[in-house]
């Protein structure tokens, strides 16, 4: 565990810029000799002191609401003073200026939350939570971030722990025994306990990942000819007229990002230029652009105009050249399957085409399946399936209990202890030495405590809290 710093800190809680009310927050051992400096009062703990906040002279620096809480009972299980005064930055600098002068120092990011995790107020997750609760960008990230928050998560990966250690024990007891060959351990039920527990981590594991795409989102890529219609879906996607569009070949020239959620879901829709052939020097960069795009992104929709591929002709050969002709294999960039693994194919324009398909399809690609889908941007026909497939191809089910808020260091943790676990089961069938078994779980108890942070190496402690705002 890392030292407690048992200094005095003090940050601007609130957003810089006009606001109703601006908070200054303090925390440590100063936290009463400040506030009685600026309130002019010893102040009672929990009562709102409505008061002047005083300079050095005397002079009254702004007025407002007056908070202390006693340590251990408070946000960071130390003394605490807030000032609820008015958001404005000068007012929020002279208070803050005042508190520096009174011995307080100012707060890294992150650092209020980071000695409530020091001083056991909350745990890891919990911590982080409150980082991701105030990054939240969909109401329903914000619920599994409360859900997190509010102890949840933690609850959880206890429970898993106190099975662990139960079953550690009963493991430990035969390995001591085990000079006196009698056979103390039950092998039926260490066996059903190990069952148990893994199966407790899978269920925790899908909730987590649910929280992790909540939080992390998805990057969809719009990739296509030029003219097949990829901004006017983005446009569709989005229910805003973001992009240019029109029968100008070449239009979008640019990266276009835009945010969209769709049931809580976050996804960057990234319209790009057609891929083509062109000697003019920006459209060539659009291009360059579209494919580094395209690399990096999640999930790709290839844009094809009915008018130019008939449809029911469609088959693994199609896509491939599809694919080539847009310059996107042959370069060794990326391998093709990992194209395809990520390629869904939307035919766009189906109201230009007559007793065309509609609905959505699949082809088999050398053993990947290609999902087609059949839309009009321009009349909307289709659209919600591309939104569905979307959100299917994300892995997100909002219909999971018990999403929690969670980030990638927890689902590779639970995986880790879920491999730990598995491997104690191997053990355990072929019949190898107790110890083996004693090891495994010892060290995915050991994972599953630096989840909420029970061992935790100060180095992670320290990226954790940093990318947290100051004041929190
Ligand atoms: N009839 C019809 N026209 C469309 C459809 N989608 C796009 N267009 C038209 O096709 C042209 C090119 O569209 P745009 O979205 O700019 O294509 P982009 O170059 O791929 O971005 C524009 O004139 C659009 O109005 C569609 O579903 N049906
Ligand atoms: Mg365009």
């Amino acid at each position: 565990m890392p030292h407690i710093d048992n200094d005095t800190i003090c940050a601007i809680a609130t957003p810089p810029g006009r606001s109703g009310v601006g908070i200054v927050r303090v925390s440590g051992p100063l936290a009463a000799s400040i506030a009685k400096n600026i309130l002019g009062l010893d102040p009672t703990p929990r009562y709102a002191h409505y008061s002047d906040f005083t300079g050095a002279d005397g002079e009254v620096l702004d007025q407002g609401i007056g908070l202390f809480f006693r340590q251990p009972e408070s946000f960071t299980g130390e003394d605490v003073f807030e000032l609820q005064g008015h958001g404005n930055s000068h007012v929020l600098a002279s208070l803050r200026d005042r508190i520096l002068s009174l011995g307080a120092r100012l707060a890294r990011p992150g650092e209020f939350s980071e000695r409530a995790f020091l001083n056991n107020k909350i745990d890891l997750v919990q911590a982080e939570a409150i980082a991701d609760l105030i990054d939240s960008s969909s109401q329903q990230a914000v619920r599994s971030a409360l859900r997190t928050l509010r102890g949840h998560f933690s609850r959880q990966i206890s429970l898993v722990i106190e099975k662990l250690i139960a079953t550690r024990v009963d493991i430990e007891a035969a390995i001591d025994f085990s000079d006196e060959d009698i056979s103390v351990i039950s092998n039926t039920r260490v066996e059903q306990s190990l069952a148990d527990i893994l199966e407790d981590l899978d269920k925790i594991f899908e909730g987590a990942q649910q929280g992790a795409i909540l939080k992390q989102g998805m990057n969809v890529v719009l990739a296509g000819k030029p003219n097949a219609g990829k901004s006017s879906l983005l446009n569709a996607l989005s229910g805003i007229d973001s992009a240019i569009v029109t029968p100008v070949p070449g239009t979008t020239r640019d990266v276009l990002t835009e945010p969209i959620t769709l049931d809580g879901l976050p996804l960057n829709i990234v319209d790009t230029a057609g891929l083509r052939d062109s000697s003019h020097i920006v459209e060539r960069e659009g291009v360059k652009r579209a494919k580094l795009a395209i690399d990096q992104a999640d999930q790709i929709l290839l844009i094809v105009d009915q008018l130019t591929h008939a449809q029911d002709t469609v088959s693994a050969d199609t896509v491939e050249k599809l694919l080539a002709s847009l310059g996107l294999i042959g370069d060794a960039s990326a391998g093709i399957g990992s194209l395809l693994n990520r390629t869904t194919l939307v035919f766009n324009k189906t109201d230009l085409v007559k007793d065309g398909k509609t609905g959505l399809d699949s082809v088999d690609c050398g053993g990947i399946k290609i999902t087609v889908i059949n839309i009009s941007a321009k009349t909307g026909s289709g659209v919600e399936l591309v939104r569905e497939h979307l959100k299917c191809r994300a892995g997100y089910n909002p219909g999971t209990e018990d999403v929690f808020v969670a980030r990638q260091r927890h689902l590779i943790a639970l995986e880790a202890a879920a491999e730990l676990v598995k491997s104690a089961i191997q053990n355990m069938d072929a019949k190898s030495p107790l110890e083996l078994l004693a090891e495994d779980l010892r060290l995915a108890q050991k994972e599953l405590g630096a989840i909420t942070g029970e061992f935790t190496s100060d180095d992670l402690l320290g990226e954790i809290f940093s990318t947290f705002c100051v004041g929190k």
